[in-house]
């Protein structure tokens, strides 16, 4: 049992599992030669399965515990923000010891008093940030630590946070050599008030240990296993997901001040009357302090709301509870990207926390957007229009940085998308920056919101309630934005298992229970016909690879199937279709005609054949999406099926167009001007010749 941290057993499982895993190996050496009689075999089949099916009874639905506050930083009247990103000090522990410095009490001063230290860069991957094949695959803890001081004007009369918007796995922090917080769960929000272990107009010291490892009970699973290499033994991380396992703290550090008492949590649903003109937004305040407790219901809140101008368009005075509804006339509803002139419309909700005595307690304010959502066993509705969702899968990947925060790829990213005309994306295959979320609702692109969860397998008791955890952490941080319009509650699982029933049943009635507002989705790729989840989800949304993990290089095998499948689908479970994943890798200037699998022609090619497809089944009302893998390409782990990563991007890792992002573009603005009526971009068509109308060459012979 580990006593620094009695309740997590993983950090001290890493250092015995080794040894567990010799003990096995030994067990399984000493036995093999009766396992090969077929007595052994029959019984160790049943077995397996008397284990399955017990498996399968013994998966209760537990609570998880829930999340409170972690209102995006921002500054106002009444709260300041200070930002602790930078350059920290950065150690990496011995492969094979993660745990030395917990119990070498490293936080208990400077990390450079305990080994040699390096610069690393806060926010980013610390993968590929220096030369280092050892640290690029390191497995284990890392640790980061930094000086700050604290002003003395922070010590009166108000609270203190800390908060990190993503550690990648598990992270544990300290200050000043006092442990802060723990938090399990990458691409996801902590906090913790921090008001009494700060020095006041003083240095104080932050040290993080960060954990990468992933195990069968994390989110999403892998496996750590011992290997004999040139030296002795090594440990090697598996996960059967390609895109590579990044690092760190990916996301900003902040510290904020509160009031005493002060708004801890905001959660709104909004809603249009039938003709969107009058928009109505609900709201729930919580509240954390003294004051709350003191005074119950004397506490209220009074909320303005203004539109882009800065015109105060609705005000309402809370009743007892904190909540009520604001009512909103000529309302301007949030449309999709193209699909208005006018698309993602945001307003800002000011919310002024009063005492009893009128006196002003605590000022936050929030971007929202006025829409609401409907879906039927065959439709997709925003603000009452049927949606047709063209977009991507995405990753946050870049070169060097890895997963970290990065401001300029992600206003790039955004021109792109605005560039291509697509309407959405799928976070795959994790919950991608809140900063990211704020530019989505800014540029109306819709979101479908995507857990941790990938090729989950294996299901346990464990791994439900960090699956139902990471759920109840994404809903909690992004419930509140518009753009969000499903929850994806795994990427590729593999349903087909026994267990995977009641797993999944269990999984999408609790994504339910947290939000009714949004239609919940899982990416199949499992055969339609072995699929035991897809019962549970409002759309069912499948990932095939026709032409290319399948029947590779027959582009004559890909129309028809896909139609089929789709079809497959829907005649299973009456429900909306999306195909969620559809591509091929494409090496940047690889050209051959004719096309050949990698060349940039073939990935043109395979878009094209798919489109025939999609549009195929638009004519059956129930095709709502077409959603191509990759944006841009990405780093993967090592393997002789990836040359550098994967390339299904339609951009390069660089974010430059490959020649299909031309293709796509045509075909994203095509879509956008049949359904929504958009203006098309000036040079959307090269002029070619004049020769009469049967030429298309602008964007008036659409
Ligand atoms: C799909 C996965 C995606 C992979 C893709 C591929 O959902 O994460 O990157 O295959 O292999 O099955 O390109």
């Amino acid at each position: 049992m580990c006593l620094v941290f009695p309740h997590r057993r993983r950090i001290c499982g890493l250092a015995t599992g080794i040894k567990r895993l010799r003990i096995g190996r030994k067990l399984w050496r000493s036995s093999y030669v009766d396992l090969f009689s077929a007595l052994s075999l029959i019984s160790m089949v049943t077995a397996l399965y008397v284990l399955n099916l017990t498996l399968a009874l013994i998966i209760v639905n537990k609570e998880v515990p829930t999340s409170r506050g972690m209102l995006y930083p921002t500054e106002s009247e009444t709260r300041e923000v200070r930002s602790l990103d930078g350059i920290w000090n950065f150690v990496r522990s011995d492969q094979n010891n993660p745990t030395q410095g917990i119990r070498d009490g490293w936080f208990n001063a400077d990390l450079s008093k305990s080994r040699p230290t390096i610069p690393m860069p806060v926010p980013a991957s610390y993968n590929d940030i220096t030369t280092e094949q050892s640290l690029r695959d390191h497995v284990g803890t890392v640790w980061y630590d930094r000086k700050f001081f604290v002003p003395r004007s922070w010590s009166q009369n108000q609270r203190v946070w800390l908060r990190f918007g993503s550690v990648h796995y598990e992270a544990f922090v300290w200050i000043n050599g006092q442990s802060a917080v723990k938090h399990e769960m990458g691409h996801l929000p902590f906090e913790t008030e921090v008001t009494h272990i700060l020095n006041y107009g003083a240095e104080n010291r932050i040290t993080v240990m960060c954990d990468n490892a992933l195990i069968q009970t994390t989110v999403p699973q892998g496996k750590i296993s011992e290997v004999a290499n040139d030296g002795g033994v090594t440990i090697i991380q598996s996960y059967t997901f390609d895109f590579f396992n990044y690092a760190g703290i990916h996301r900003s550090v902040h510290l904020y001040t509160t009031p005493k008492t002060f708004i801890e949590d905001v959660e709104i649903s909004t809603n249009l009357a039938d003709d969107n003109s009058v928009g109505y937004v609900d709201y729930v305040i919580s509240i954390n302090g003294s004051a709350a407790n003191e005074a119950d219901n004397a506490i209220y809140a009074k909320l303005q709301l203004y539109n882009r101008e800065g015109v105060q368009v609705a005000n309402a005075t809370s009743d007892a509870k904190l909540s009520g509804r604001l009512k909103v006339e000529q309302a301007k509803p949030w449309w999709p990207y193209l699909m208005h002139p006018e698309p993602g419309y945001m307003y800002e909700l000011e919310i002024k926390l009063h005492a009893a005595n009128a006196e002003l307690l605590d000022v936050y304010r929030l971007s929202i957007g006025l829409r609401t959502l409907s879906w039927t066993n065959a439709t997709f509705t925003i603000n009452g229009k049927p949606v047709y969702f063209r977009g991507f899968g995405r990753h946050e990947d870049s070169d060097i940085r890895g997963k970290g925060l990065d401001n300029a790829l992600m206003a790039r990213d955004f021109n792109l998308i605005q560039w291509i005309g697509a309407n959405a994306y799928r976070t795959s295959h994790y919950p991608y920056s809140e900063e990211s979320m704020q530019f989505a609702d800014k540029h109306g692109i819709m979101i479908i919101d995507e857990c941790p969860s990938v090729d989950t397998e294996n299901f346990n008791q464990a791994l439900l309630s960090k699956h139902k955890s990471s759920l109840e952490q994404l809903i909690h941080r992004d419930r509140n934005h518009p753009s969000v319009v499903m929850w994806s509650i795994a990427n590729e699982p593999r349903t087909s298992q026994t267990n995977a029933d009641t797993y999944f049943q269990f999984v999408a009635n609790f994504t339910r229970s947290l939000d009714r507002t949004r239609p919940v989705t899982a990416a199949i790729a499992v055969p339609h016909a072995d699929d035991k989840a897809g019962r549970y989800l409002d759309i069912i949304s499948f990932n095939r690879y026709n032409a290319w993990y399948s029947n590779t290089g027959r582009l004559d095998m890909v129309t028809q199937r896909v139609i089929d499948e789709a079809i497959a689908w829907n005649q299973k479970y009456d429900k909306p279709i999306i195909m969620s994943e559809y591509g091929a890798d494409t090496l940047e200037g690889l050209h051959l005609q004719p096309a050949f699998v990698w060349s940039e022609e073939f990935q043109t090619e395979i878009f094209a054949r798919h489109f025939k497809a999609f549009d195929a089944l638009r004519r059956k009302k129930w095709f709502i999406g077409e959603f191509v893998w990759n944006f841009a390409d990405f780093k993967t782990g090592q393997s002789y099926t990836r040359v550098g990563g994967n390339k299904k991007g339609v951009f390069t890792r660089a974010r430059q167009p490959k020649a299909a992002a031309h293709l796509l573009r045509r075909r994203y603005f095509a879509l956008a001007r049949e359904l929504d009526q958009c203006s098309m971009p000036e040079d959307l068509f090269t002029y070619i010749a004049d020769v009469g109308a049967s030429v298309k060459h602008d964007a008036t012979d659409l």
